[in-house]
């Protein structure tokens, strides 16, 4: 059985870990003999590949290979780890992946945006080479989340995704080893935060399995450091600890502490240190409230996306993403359409970015075949439940989001076309994202959960959400080029759902497409000054309303996407930013918008 994913792994006193990034054999398995061939014994006649990174644009050959490949690496393990618990970390196999270590199987998991880890302590070589081999695919197939190869999908596309990006395969992060003690291992930890005037509370919950029954939390930072005793009742023991004079977290100040923990009755068996940020999060009929004072979101939709790298790990651009949303003054991002690399949040964490959280439940359908919505739903709760296990502790995540444009029927096939009718499948539709954001909102009910409503979807269906999240393109998808009719729907139908549904709405996408470096006088849809003026009169409306809460535009920077006649050059050129960020005028709009808000 896969084991915990909670605690990323570390190197401190007690554990151990060693990256596995780096050169790595491949080989394509296109008529799927490697498993009966026994490939995971040693592969031949392979060929070199950078792990992390998508395999598409690698070479020259896998662009749109999406079927069975194996990746395979070789790993000295020290004998001084011996009296540890080895685990492997798989940061993101997408889609579906196998593995073995040294031939003898693990076990698989499906869905390729989260990590997975299996305890490997008992096929360990010692002071040896250890194999490691995985099989991954990325079919498209109606009964997987994200969906591909829908009957009456809503895209003309190959390959033929239920979705507007690139269906990037791989290993896309790093794949680790990992130790944590035998005798006793802190297994999770949940900070909960709250406060009271100057005080902060904050409640460390910590999960142990093994012998020992007692442990200390220590919170410091920030002129504190205060250490509270654990006792173990089973294997859960709770600390709340106090934080006099304590600095809130948030963008204009992401002041974050340290939590560490250790666990041991004498001598310390396990410790495990991470950081919290003392932050509430709370919504009224037209607010979100951070720490009790509304707060406005201003950012992004983004991508994990690159060239040649496609959805893998690459810091460097992390990083400048992070420089170019401060440049325009942003304060948040989705992670749309599916949970990022952990560093992500962690740099939202120091730089105080707020987070819109997504599992990867985009594209779906709920009008064909019963048992493909069953599988579906069942995916949807597993991704869900391993992304709370892994990013419940960040301040910066403030909402889970369960789905992207999830599609009514009568939207298929064309899309984006008109006020769809409430039909029999709106029960299903609703059951099943009514039972996401449930699940949301037991596993963590300190935070947010809603779905993202597609332009012309049930209305209906938005009822579900803390906050109303829509995505709304008149102008560019109906009514094209004609940007003032297209305004009017926009703010008359955002009224409508307000004073429907008295809870606050945020425009979670809204935007245009823009070639960069073409210019035009007047009005003309994939110029600079379109898409600039697009977005202009859209935030315009937004701040003609008490109760939009946030606007984030679509997208960050322009990204691959399948083939398509509306996607010229295989790229969705939605971006404010070139694929290789480049402002266009649109950025430049932004910063200048954004930053005077701040004033
Ligand atoms: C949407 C989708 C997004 C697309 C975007 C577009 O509504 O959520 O994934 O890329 O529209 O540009 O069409």
């Amino acid at each position: 059985a896969p084991a915990d994913i909670a605690l990323f792994p570390v190197q401190n006193e007690q554990r151990n870990r060693m990256d596995l990034s780096g050169i790595w054999k491949f080989k394509l398995d296109e008529t799927g003999v490697g498993e009966q061939e026994g490939w995971f014994n040693g592969l031949s006649d392979y060929r070199s590949i950078a792990v992390p990174g998508s395999w598409n644009d690698q070479f020259n050959d896998t662009h749109n290979y999406l079927g069975l490949a194996w990746y395979e690496t070789e790993t000295f393990v020290p004998a001084a780890w011996k009296e540890e618990r080895i685990f492997i970390r798989v940061g993101s196999a997408n889609y579906l992946a196998k593995i073995w270590i040294n031939g003898t199987p693990l076990g698989q998991h499906e869905g390729g945006h989260i990590p997975f880890a299996f305890d490997i302590t008992s096929l360990v070589k010692w002071d040896g080479q250890n194999r490691i081999s995985i099989q991954i695919e990325n079919e498209l197939k109606p009964d997987r989340v994200p969906t591909g190869n829908v009957k009456g999908g809503p895209f003309n596309n190959f390959p033929a995704t239920s979705y507007d990006f690139f269906p990037f395969a791989g290993l896309q992060r790093a794949v680790w080893l990992y130790t944590t003690p035998q005798t006793a291992a802190i297994q999770d930890i949940t900070i909960t935060t709250d406060f009271e005037s100057t005080t902060g509370k904050v409640a460390v919950q910590v999960e142990k399995r093994g012998s020992a029954r007692k442990g200390t939390v220590t919170i410091s930072g920030h002129g504190v450091n205060v250490e509270q005793a654990i006792t173990f009742t089973g294997d859960a023991a709770t600390a709340n600890i106090e934080i006099p004079n304590v600095e809130l977290w948030s963008p204009e100040n992401p002041a974050l502490y340290e939590v560490s923990v250790k666990i041991g009755d004498r001598n310390t068996i396990d410790s495990y240190a991470t950081q919290t940020g003392v932050r509430t999060i709370a919504v009224t009929e037209k607010a979100i409230l951070l720490n009790g004072e509304p707060i406005y979101l201003k950012g992004f939709g983004k991508h994990e996306d690159f060239p040649i790298y496609g959805r893998g790990s690459a810091y460097p651009v992390m990083v400048k993403d992070f420089e170019l949303m401060k440049w325009t003054g942003a304060n948040s991002f989705r992670t749309s359409h599916y949970p990022y690399d952990e560093e992500f949040y962690k740099m939202a964490d120091r730089e105080g970015f707020l987070i819109i959280d997504e599992i990867p439940a985009v594209g779906l359908v709920f009008y064909d075949e019963a048992e493909n919505v069953a599988k579906r739903k069942a995916l949807c709760s597993q991704y869900l439940d391993e992304l709370i296990a892994r990013d419940k502790n960040h301040p910066s995540v403030i909402m889970w989001c369960v789905a992207n444009e999830p599609f009514p029927e009568n939207l298929g096939g064309g899309g984006f076309t008109g006020q769809a009718k409430e039909t029999a499948e709106s029960d299903v539709a609703i059951d099943f994202l009514e039972g996401l954001i449930r699940q949301a909102k037991e596993k963590d009910p300190t935070r947010l959960a809603a779905f993202v409503g597609v332009m012309g979807g049930p209305t209906a269906w938005l009822d579900l959400s803390d906050v109303i999240l829509i995505n709304r393109y008149f102008g560019w998808y109906t009514n094209v080029g004609n940007l003032p009719l297209g305004l009017r729907y926009f703010g008359g139908e955002m009224d409508k759902i307000h004073e429907t549904f008295k809870k606050p709405v945020m425009v979670t996408e809204f935007g245009a497409d823009a070639i960069a470096g073409m210019h035009a006088t007047e009005d003309e849809i994939y110029s600079e000054e379109f898409q600039r003026k697009m977005i202009a009169s859209y935030l315009d409306v937004a701040d003609a309303k008490d109760y939009v809460v946030g606007m984030h535009v679509w997208n960050f920077a322009d990204f691959r996407t399948g083939q398509a006649l509306m996607r010229v050059g295989g790229m969705n050129l939605k971006g404010v930013f070139t694929q290789d960020r480049k402002p266009k005028l649109a950025a430049h709009l932004l910063r200048e918008r954004w930053n005077k808000a701040k004033e």
